[in-house]
């Protein structure tokens, strides 16, 4: 289909311009986008990927590393991490954006930031949908937010009450009854903001993150150094 052309179009390019034959540690993201970046790694060829470690950003992201017979690093072992690729729900000019579409977004935001130094790279790879000017455009499901079991109601309610977001929710599994329960056992609570309050990714991130409870916020703001857009006349948008 064009948009898995265009998730593969992004995740090639970023992994021909940034995973260079030196780099060992390589941090490896969540969601649909990532088995391509993974499929491109393993296409450099076994000689360039026997020296290489991989650190995963959640379960999907250990399976997908351990299936493709890549080996697999643990981010305690590497806390520094020479480049990682992953996805994005969206991200606006500014290279912020939101992550945690699937609930992986408190691992990624650990092994991001283990790369986001002055030498290393923390690289985004999306489809056409992801590319926009300002967060919230395309991506209505809300700001994903991890928060411990014992604290969902109390954050649910301060997020309806003091940061004006009333449609904010639990959210809830399809495979399983009750809640999405992440990788950490905690829950995941989806929080829809006006758009004007996105314009300011940081502010609202902090004020989220204050909030008892609060394990992690699915706003990544000024950690991403390039974010690679597949297409669909079959280009690749890049922006710095
Ligand atoms: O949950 C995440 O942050 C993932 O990276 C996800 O948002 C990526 O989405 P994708 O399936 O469109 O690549």
């Amino acid at each position: 289909s064009v948009l898995e052309k265009s998730k593969q179009l992004a995740a090639w390019s970023a992994v021909d311009e940034h995973v260079h034959p030196d780099y060992r540690v390589i941090g490896i993201g969540s969601g649909s986008t990532v088995p391509y970046v993974v499929e491109r790694i393993v296409s450099q060829g076994a000689e360039a990927n026997k020296n290489r470690v991989f650190i995963p950003t959640g379960f999907q992201s250990k399976e997908l590393i351990v299936s493709s017979g890549l080996s697999l690093g643990d981010v305690d072992q590497y806390p520094t991490i020479d480049v990682t690729l992953d996805g994005a729900d969206e991200v606006d000019t500014q290279l912020n954006c939101i992550k945690g579409g699937g609930a992986c977004h408190l691992r990624e935001k650990v092994v991001a930031e283990a790369a986001q130094t002055q030498v290393h790279l923390f690289i985004l790879v999306a489809d056409y949908r992801k590319n926009v000017e300002y967060l919230g455009t395309n991506f209505k499901a809300g700001v994903p937010i991890e928060v411990v079991p014992f604290a969902y109601a109390k954050v649910l309610q301060n997020l309806h009450q003091v940061l004006n977001s009333p449609k904010a929710s639990l959210r809830m599994a399809v495979a399983k009854a009750g809640p999405v329960v992440t990788d950490n056992g905690n829950f995941v609570i989806d929080a829809p903001f006006d758009l004007e309050i996105m314009k300011e990714p940081y502010t609202i991130m902090a004020q989220i993150k204050m909030l008892t409870g609060v394990v992690e916020v699915g706003l990544f703001c000024h950690m991403a150094r390039a974010a690679y857009f597949g297409n669909q006349d079959g280009s690749v948008t890049v922006k710095w």
